[in-house]
């Protein structure tokens, strides 16, 4: 029984409570989030994290009236939790279920879609200015992490903001965490700011400076708090906010909610733009969190009791195996290089990090910036391996372009959670790279049929004289036997894994459903080969014609959007050689905004999975 929480409807019942019961609705809604994460699983860190805040900008702020615009959106759950969704908690991230982001399509309070972070604050500039194009009086408010804050978007829109000076309200939730500790120059500088050290070094010679002042530094020393106050002001705090032309205040204590709440109305009044630094624990409220905030980012479900994950993995998943791989090879050939764009664990690329600290780079949430960086160092003549999941690699289109494929710089591209994502929902989605990498020039564009196939292809890649790109699933490995030695595998070159009449050309994540689904349909009479196609880019041309020519029925299968995917690649092919009389059937996934759910849920709805392959390739033969 929540006996504050469940008097909470919306932000409105909120005020209604005084300050005792607020820390104690707190506590409430850290009991709610993590019963419901260690059964659903989410983004527990950063959510237990903000409990406070969220409760203090609901409490001084009018939403929906005024507009609340969360960066990258995984902290949200407080929020969802005091704007209505507390019925809703338990379907977190499931299928037809409650976002784990904020969703416009959801709730009146989400006023903004994010996923990917970096965006806030431009958003909130633009809704800022149509605010006052509409002669409206809301407030903007955009809540920012500092591990966000690495992001280039964020500083474009701090030069606008900061030139503009129009009025909106910025929080910056510091905790010192991305998903793994913050890096880089601009983190160190919000660290000092925090930094009690530093603070009270300072304090100290300002104290005795104004000892040697004759008749009036001692009586100044005396007042003690305004000696603060000037020292806070002339030496610290968010210089670099204010020579933008951002107000700075803080730092915060982003846990006192009495605190917040008072920083929060004072900031209603200014007329310009202004930064509130509050200081934050990733984790806090629950131990097992607060030790491992990096563990605890994106939590699987877990015994609440110890932290434990419910189900472990048994077999490596292929974000390991690339680790695994990334080790050797960074062992046998000293120009190999690794990046990655604030997510070293994700990737799998921790333990290159560690054994070749000069070798690693951790840019922060900076996907642009992490390409063209590998572009300089491979036109420098050397390895770099960007890893970066499939969904964040979509930043750096331009750089894809204008910089890596136009100069044919051999970087290889090794692409994670490419296909169907699980819990996160659209944002999320791997579905778009074999379109916008295919089309370059110079790029190759592969995928594994399983963990083995993956350690030879990022083998391969990085003896290719162009860039490569090496697209693979999120999760477990299928547990085959890994190779001691790794292979070459030509450009092109496909595997044929069934003999057939007709061709089941499948990719990647789709080679195995498509072989049992093949060895089902042969005992009905539909004879298929089924061919590892290993390649989006080049094709095995020679291959797809031979069976154009013999049997004229192709079918293709992958994990991505067909609307100019691998498919369509086959089909280009065919038209350009006069092929007009095949009977061609592409299998992907349709344009539509796709679900949230489990990985088995949605490849069920599109009919990836070896039964939907059966019926898809069925009602095709019926025609
Ligand atoms: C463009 C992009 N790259 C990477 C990610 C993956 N990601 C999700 S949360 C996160 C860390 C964000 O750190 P911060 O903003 O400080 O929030 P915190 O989790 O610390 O509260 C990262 C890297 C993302 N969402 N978007």
């Amino acid at each position: 029984m929540n006996q504050l929480l469940d008097r909470i409807q919306s932000p409105k019942d909120l005020k209604e409570l005084k300050g005792r019961d607020l820390s104690k609705l707190a506590k409430e809604m850290r009991k709610l989030i993590i019963d419901t994460v260690s059964k659903t699983g989410g983004h527990l860190s950063s959510n237990l994290g903000v409990v406070e805040l969220t409760l203090a900008l609901h409490y001084a702020f009018d939403a929906p009236r005024d507009k609340i615009i969360w960066d990258v959106g995984h902290q949200c759950y407080p929020h969802k939790i005091l704007t209505g969704r507390q019925n809703m908690f338990g379907s977190l991230r499931q299928y037809n279920g409650m976002s784990g982001f904020p969703c416009r399509r959801e709730s009146e309070y989400d006023v903004y879609d994010t996923g990917h972070a970096s965006t806030a604050l431009s958003a909130a500039l633009g809704m800022s200015i149509a605010r006052d194009k509409k002669k409206d009086d809301y407030n903007v408010v955009a809540v920012v992490g500092d591990g966000s804050l690495t992001g280039g978007i964020a500083w474009e829109a701090l030069n606008q903001i900061g030139h503009l000076k129009e009025k909106l309200i910025i929080v910056l939730n510091y905790n010192e965490m991305s998903i793994s500790h913050n890096v880089g120059a601009m983190s160190k500088y919000l660290s000092y700011i925090v930094s009690e050290q530093h603070y009270l070094k300072i304090k100290d010679l300002v104290k005795s400076i104004l000892r040697t002042i004759p008749a009036v530094g001692k009586p100044m020393i005396k007042v003690g708090g305004a000696v603060e106050e000037a020292v806070k002001k002339t030496f610290f705090p968010g210089l670099v906010f204010e020579e933008l032309g951002v107000k700075y205040v803080g730092p915060v204590s982003g846990h006192n909610i009495g605190s917040l709440i008072e920083v929060f109305n004072r900031a209603k009044s200014y007329s310009g733009p202004v930064l509130i630094h509050c200081v934050t624990q990733k984790g806090r409220g629950y131990a097992p969190a607060k030790k491992n905030p990096e563990r605890f980012h994106s939590a699987s479900p877990f015994d609440i009791g110890t932290g434990e994950p419910l189900v472990k993995n048994q077999r490596p998943t292929f974000s390991q195996v690339f680790g695994q791989t990334m080790l050797k090879l960074g062992e046998k050939n000293e120009k190999v290089m690794a990046i990655t764009a604030a997510m070293p664990d994700g990737t799998g690329l921790a333990d290159f990090g560690n054994r070749f600290p000069e070798r690693f780079f951790d840019v922060g949430i900076a996907e642009q910036h992490a390409v063209e960086f590998a572009a300089g160092l491979g036109v420098s003549g050397y390895k770099p391996v960007v890893a970066i999941y499939s969904t964040f690699l979509q930043r750096a289109y331009d750089q894809l372009y204008h910089d890596i494929c136009l100069m044919d710089i051999p970087v290889v591209f090794a692409l994670d959670r490419a296909g169907i994502v699980p819990d996160d929902g659209p944002t999320h989605q791997g579905v778009n790279d074999i379109v916008y990498l295919r089309h370059l020039p110079y790029m190759i564009v592969m995928a594994p049929k399983d963990e083995n196939e993956l350690q030879h292809m990022i083998h391969s890649a990085l003896s290719y004289a162009h860039p490569t790109a090496v697209r693979f699933p999120k999760g477990k490995g299928l547990g085959v036997r890994l190779d001691r030695k790794f292979k070459v595998i030509r450009p092109g070159e496909s595997e044929l894994l069934k003999e057939g009449q007709n061709l089941l050309l499948a990719l990647g994540s789709m080679v195995h459903p498509a072989l049992a689904a093949a060895e089902k349909l042969e005992k009905e009479g539909i004879s298929l080969a089924v061919v590892n196609a290993r390649f989006v880019k080049p094709l095995d041309e020679k291959m797809i014609l031979r069976f154009a020519r013999n049997s004229g029925v192709i079918i293709t299968a992958e994990e991505g959007i067909t609307a100019g995917g691998f498919g369509s690649a086959v089909r280009e092919l065919l038209d350009r050689k006069n092929k007009f009389d095949i009977r061609f059937k592409s299998i992907g996934i349709p344009l539509e905004i796709y679900p949230m759910g489990k990985v088995e849920h949605i490849k069920k709805k599109f009919m990836l999975d070896e039964e939907g392959l059966c019926k898809q390739i069925k009602a095709f033969f019926k025609e």
